[in-house]
């Protein structure tokens, strides 16, 4: 392969990119300049040395050989992935200016990125880490064979996945957390000077979540806040096989507000590096967003298996690979006289040779060879430690200090509804908490929408209680980068509907983010969400929203969601300490029309106001509570909006047709308790599930699988579910989603009466 004269299949282009560097120096010439002294500072490379400029070559070089590499495995069926860093090895700039503290969510292509990088921090193998994570070992330090991802924990690159953008809401985030982090006191995961590294690719520029974050980070410096952030768009003029507009990046980001522009050569490191050094240092220095457009060449198609000749032409090709940014810092190292052709062969050659190592040790290197070991890190969980946590109480001054004297102390108010009794339960969240922070629309003067968090802003402050921009996808990335930081973000999604249009940040980030990090990074996060319908014909479908299928297929994701108020106060405590023990996300579905519920039965009743649990006391994850558990005739299994109408509906039932119905809170819909429902299930022999979740992908599909595989027909079980159709405004509504009279007729047939 290092001959020129070797034919080569020209669909080959790893083999002819390759070909071409080493012919190129085969031919070269020796400088005629007497070789410089290579720590000099060669000033027309942005102040770097000769042997600043001979490293970063070295880590092109690495990173070239690693994607030759990964081809190589792919064709004998032992590499899985790729995707590679041809062509975008100037990035190699940006690990050598960045520090090794600057925290980094990086583009797929960051091959040269890391290899520079690696160089700054002890003990890093990258070559055999890079290797492994190819070949999908087991022992990849970072997934642990889960996924070819970029990301080191002593290196301060946390995963990414693969999908466009997404990174960047959280980079946002972790950016402005810097400073919030730093006013609450809590210790530094990053120096104070230190910044946010985001990179991307062009295509990924347009994306809707690309735009938000631009706009997030303009909107906070638009207000003179910090946001240390540097975005570098790695513009190869093309994603897969459509090209980017000539120009198009520029002029879209070019006079970004708040945003500073800057564009440098990727290709050539001398022509690059002033430019590179200049953004990091603006950023770094002004705390301000700065976008670094790196202009690079895309070589060796999309992926491995792209076929590139279907959309460029053999000449196309030809001229991107003459543009290769190795070819241009040897001819630069060359003509500096600062390596001999001969000298960068053996280095190349000698590269190879550790890649090649790395690829015989990666290729016998364990797999992963069990699903529980696959699963391991997805949702982990301790329930001991998580129950020591949540009974963790804090000082009564320290409550004193908020709450003012012992007769002010919740538990000592008469009872109240749901809506009263989570704001004091916040309260105690956040005394207890120093590091977490509640943030949401709407949520710090106004308090909310239905006011659940009032007085919370005023009593702790805006670095701790916040309003954010009007968009859901910065929320949730808000507060996945401020979970890097060490803070405990409980933002709020204003309505069930609205968290459907931001749900890949839980789904694609938060909740992957121990899956692939193998448990070594995790974004702990309690997201309170306004649910459910039963709005008494008000708000249609988007304040009524009952559609949970989307959460409940998130791999990992807690769902509790409390029917009274003292509940939610107990759930909640457990929520924050699975955040705190097992770093894990939790979506907390608060049910609208519960809020303010006082009544039971009869009007004025008081039977729905409860008080206030004092702190400590707690509702272990998947705990359920049943009501008339001497009830023998059936089993209603319900939640939420349906634990309320089903006591009611048991009382009817007992009343007026003499069936005993026993009625069961699941309280936590993922996981579900299975024990739980099958034990209530066998209790009575019949069941009824009572979901206001539509009838698919809500609850009771999976309730009634669990029963049938487990019980088969020992045990009579149906259904109740909202219809699936979005909910309309007036008395409309009633007919789509359950009423307690449904209930009661549901019950009686299920108990044959
Ligand atoms: C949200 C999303 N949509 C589509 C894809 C599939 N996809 C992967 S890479 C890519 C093109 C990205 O181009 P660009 O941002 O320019 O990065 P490049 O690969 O050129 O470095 C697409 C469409 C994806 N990963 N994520
Ligand atoms: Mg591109």
């Amino acid at each position: 392969m290092s001959s020129p004269e070797t034919a080569v299949n020209r669909f080959n282009r790893a083999a002819i990119v390759d070909r071409n560097f080493v012919t190129l120096l085969e031919n070269r010439q020796e400088s005629p300049r007497a070789r410089r002294d290579p720590d000099e500072v060669l000033e027309e490379a942005g102040g770097l040395s000769g042997n600043d400029l001979i490293e970063l070559f070295e880590s092109q070089i690495i990173a070239r050989h690693q994607d030759l590499a990964s081809r190589q495995m792919r064709a004998r069926g032992t590499g899985f992935y790729t995707i590679g860093s041809t062509g975008h090895e100037g990035n190699a700039l940006l690990g050598r200016f960045t520090r090794p503290t600057d925290l980094a969510f990086l583009h797929y292509r960051s091959g040269a990125f890391l290899a520079e990088r690696a160089r700054q921090v002890p003990g890093q193998d990258f070559i055999r880490d890079t290797m492994l994570s190819f070949a999908a070992s087991a022992d990849d330090p970072i997934s642990g064979g889960r996924h070819k991802v970029w990301g080191s924990v002593p290196m301060h690159v946390p995963p990414q996945t693969s999908t466009i953008a997404s990174h960047l809401p959280k980079a946002v985030g972790a950016a402005l957390a810097l400073r919030r982090a730093k006013r609450l006191g809590l210790a530094a995961t990053i120096p104070d000077d230190g910044i946010v590294v985001c990179s991307f690719g062009d295509a990924s520029v347009n994306h809707a979540v690309a735009q938000t974050a631009f706009n997030a980070a303009g909107w906070a410096t638009h207000q003179q806040i910090p946001v240390p952030l540097l975005l570098v768009c790695e513009d190869n003029g093309i994603g897969i096989s459509v090209p980017s507009p000539p120009g198009w990046v520029e002029a879209s980001m070019r006079n970004r507000p708040g945003i500073l522009y800057f564009a440098a050569d990727g290709l050539d490191l001398v022509a690059g590096a002033a430019v590179v050094r200049e953004a990091i240092e603006t950023c770094r220095h002004r705390r301000r967003p700065v976008f670094l457009h790196l202009k690079v060449v895309r070589l060796l198609g999309h992926a491995g298996s792209d076929p590139e000749t279907e959309y460029h032409t053999w000449e196309q090709i030809e001229a991107a690979e003459a543009k290769d940014p190795l070819l241009t810092t040897a001819r630069r190292v060359v003509d500096l006289g600062l390596m001999t052709p001969a000298k960068i062969l053996d280095v190349y050659e000698a590269v190879r040779r550790r890649v090649q190592e790395a690829v015989v040790h990666a290729e016998s290197a364990p797999k992963l060879t069990s699903a529980a070991r696959i699963l391991e890190p997805l949702a982990p969980c301790r329930p001991d430690a998580v129950h020591a946590e949540a009974a963790r109480v804090v000082p009564r001054e320290e409550r004193l200090r908020v709450f003012g004297e012992e007769s002010r102390l919740p538990e000592r108010a008469a009872p109240k509804h749901m809506a009263a009794l989570i704001n004091a339960g916040l309260a105690d969240l956040l005394i207890k908490y120093p590091e977490s922070m509640i943030f949401g629309e709407d949520v710090a003067k106004k308090g909310g929408v239905y006011y659940v968090t009032a007085g919370l802003h005023a009593k702790f402050g805006p670095a701790r209680v916040f309003n954010t921009l009007l968009d859901e996808t910065t929320i949730l990335g808000m507060g996945i980068g401020a979970a890097h930081l060490g803070l405990l973000p409980i933002p709020e999604i204003q309505y069930l509907a609205y968290y459907h249009n931001a749900e890949d940040q839980v789904r694609g980030e938060a909740c992957s983010l121990q899956f692939f990090s193998n448990a070594q990074y995790r974004n702990p996060m309690v997201l309170r969400i306004n649910s459910w319908g039963y709005q008494k014909g008000f708000g249609g479908h988007f304040h009524n929203d009952n559609s949970i299928a989307a959460l409940r297929d998130v791999p990992g994701l807690v769902i509790a969601t409390p029917a009274r108020g003292d509940d939610a106060v107990r759930m909640m405590r457990t929520c924050l300490a699975l955040a705190k023990v097992d770093g894990r996300v939790i979506a907390f579905l608060e049910p609208i029309a519960l809020y303010m519920m006082k009544d039971l039965h009869e009007e004025k009743d008081g039977r729905w106001q409860f008080s206030y649990p004092p702190p400590g006391e707690h509702i272990p994850l998947g705990e359920g509570r049943v009501y008339e558990e001497d009830a023998r005739d059936l089993t209603i299994l319900t939640f939420a909006n349906g634990l309320h109408m089903s006591l009611r509906a048991a009382r009817t039932l007992a009343e007026r047709h003499g069936v005993r119905a026993r009625v069961v809170d699941l309280r936590w819909l993922n996981p579900l308790n299975e024990t739980l429902i099958l034990d209530q299930a066998k209790a009575t022999g019949r069941v009824l599930v009572v979901d206001e979740g539509r009838r698919t992908g809500g609850v009771a599909e999976a309730i009634l699988a669990v029963i049938h595989e487990r019980l088969g027909g020992e045990v009579r079980a149906r259904r109740l579910n909202s219809l699936d159709t979005y909910i309309p405004l007036g008395a409309a509504a009633n007919l789509v989603i359950p009423q307690v009279d449904d209930v009661v007729r549901e019950a009686l047939n299920v108990a044959e009466r």
